[in-house]
């Protein structure tokens, strides 16, 4: 559960995977508010490290998973203060930014300049502007080998990254005043990364001197990443639940494989049994940055209006604060955003060019949606009905009185009438447009709904949404 003024059941969060602030505030204004996303999670907006085009193709997007420093200034994607204008205008919009906050590690091997001009040192362990030197980090100077091993998971180096001594409390309030910089502009959220790396005692000890968001009066929202292996596999996530939210990652993968196969019909029985986590305590997503990596199938650029499907299900569904992926298309593992080019006297290297989404450049998935939150945010906690099925690639169901959503993974459109718990009336489908009901109404009769589904479509109407 997302909490905060946004935050009960029915919290919607959109990663705009590697955005420019600019395009983030815009987006806020005219697509994110209007549609009732409750907040953006944006790549890290720390000083990361620069990778030369030489060595990989267009400065890979991992580069901010690697810090050099805390500084907001001159990352790739705009500066300290297009980032503060940012996180006003999506507030001003009823849109909370949450940031990808990177606390287990700074940088992997090797030294550098970083892209605010900080001077970094992997193999001697220093990072001056920060400051951290080599007793701020761990003793184990290797990667992790034995993932059963919880020592080794917490204490090694997670990809050869070097892993911060979060013991230790000067380390922990290094990283609380990193957060809470962040928090004074008015950031109302954290994905912790790597948080399957960090002990909860050193997290608990870190979060606990965070200070309340500006204008909200409560700590900001914490997920934290914490990925569920297989095997044994020492950590789990439901040892950090107590801290915040948690990521599931059995969301992705069995939703994500069943909706590609058009396996809809037990679709409600899985996010019902087969999760990881108390449904108020789970983030869920079809697809992240990662994942989307590593099985291109469950992603948007392998699976296309399926994908659509997929990610509307997720917000109609009562498992988890659902996290919509937003994503660009790429040739290679390592490719960045789109970009400007190297601009001269800006040390981040390629800038991450506005976000257009008519430029093919960037897939813009979250706009297929529609006005899909706003389902999400309305129907809140209330249960999952089962109402029409039709084979085992149709599918649709109430969520109490307060909703009806239907799915359609087939290549022909389905025509149902169905019972509802909705009162009789007029809705808007905001799964094909916005709420405001410029895409045209679906009746309830007598306690019944008939509707048209199109194919690979979604629909779905609400008691917020009506003409
Ligand atoms: C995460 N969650 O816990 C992020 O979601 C994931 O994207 C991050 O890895 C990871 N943890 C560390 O923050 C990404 C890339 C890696 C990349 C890393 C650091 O997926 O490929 O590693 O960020 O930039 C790269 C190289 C590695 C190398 C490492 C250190 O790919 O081969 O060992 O840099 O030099
Ligand atoms: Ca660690």
């Amino acid at each position: 559960t997302a909490d905060g003024p946004t935050g009960a059941d029915g919290a919607v969060i959109v990663h705009l995977f590697q955005w420019r602030w600019e395009s983030v505030a815009r987006e806020c204004a005219d697509v994110l508010g209007p549609n009732g996303y409750a907040a953006v999670q944006v790549s890290p907006p720390q000083e990361h490290v620069v990778i030369p085009r030489a060595e990989n193709a267009d400065f890979p997007w991992w580069q901010d998973y690697q810090a050099v420093s805390y500084k907001l200034d001159n990352t790739r994607r705009g500066t300290a203060a297009d980032f503060a204008a940012m996180v006003d205008t999506c507030r001003d919009n009823g849109v909370e930014i949450y940031v990808d906050a990177i606390v287990n590690h700074t940088t992997g091997p090797g030294h550098g300049t970083g892209s605010a001009g900080s001077q970094w040192n992997g193999d001697t362990y220093s990072y001056p502007a920060i400051p951290y030197a080599t007793r701020d980090f761990n003793d184990c100077r290797r990667a992790i080998t034995d993932w059963d091993d919880p020592g080794e998971v917490w204490n090694c180096e997670l990809l050869s990254l070097r892993d911060l001594r979060t013991s230790e409390p000067r380390v922990r309030a290094r990283l609380t005043g990193y957060l809470n910089d962040l928090v004074d502009l008015g950031v109302a959220g954290f994905r912790v990364d790597a948080a399957k790396h960090i002990p909860a005692d050193d997290l608990a000890a870190i979060y606990a001197g965070l200070r309340d968001v500006p204008g909200q009066g409560t700590k900001p929202y914490i997920f934290q990443e914490v990925r569920e292996g297989g095997g044994p596999d020492a950590i789990k996530p439901w040892g950090y639940t107590h801290l915040g939210d948690v990521t599931d990652f059995r969301f992705h993968e069995k939703v994500g494989a069943d909706v590609r196969e058009g396996r809809l019909g037990g679709l409600l029985d899985t996010v019902g049994r087969d999760m990881a986590l108390a449904p108020d305590q789970a983030v869920v997503f079809i697809d992240n940055h990662d994942t989307q990596r590593e099985d291109m199938s469950i992603s948007y650029q392998g699976m296309g209006a399926r994908h659509d499907l997929a990610q509307a299900f997720m917000l109609a569904q009562p498992y988890g604060t659902p996290k919509v992926m937003s994503s660009y298309p790429y040739a290679e593992r390592a490719q960045g955003p789109p970009s400007t080019g190297t601009e001269d006297g800006n040390p981040a290297g390629d800038i991450t060019a506005a976000t257009d989404c008519a430029d093919p450049g960037w897939f813009c998935e979250h706009r297929n949606l529609h006005a899909m939150p706003t389902f999400t945010a309305a129907v809140g906690s209330a249960p999952a009905v089962a109402r029409a099925a039709d084979g085992g690639a149709r599918l649709a169901f109430d969520r109490g009185d307060r909703g009806f959503a239907a799915f359609n993974a087939t290549g022909t459109a389905w025509t149902l009438t169905s019972e509802t718990g909705l009162p009789d009336g007029a809705y808007c489908d905001v799964a094909t447009g916005p709420a405001e009901c410029a895409s045209g109404t679906v009746t309830v009769a007598d306690g019944r709904i008939t509707a048209t589904v199109g194919p690979d479509g979604f629909l779905a109407v609400h008691v917020d949404a009506t003409p």
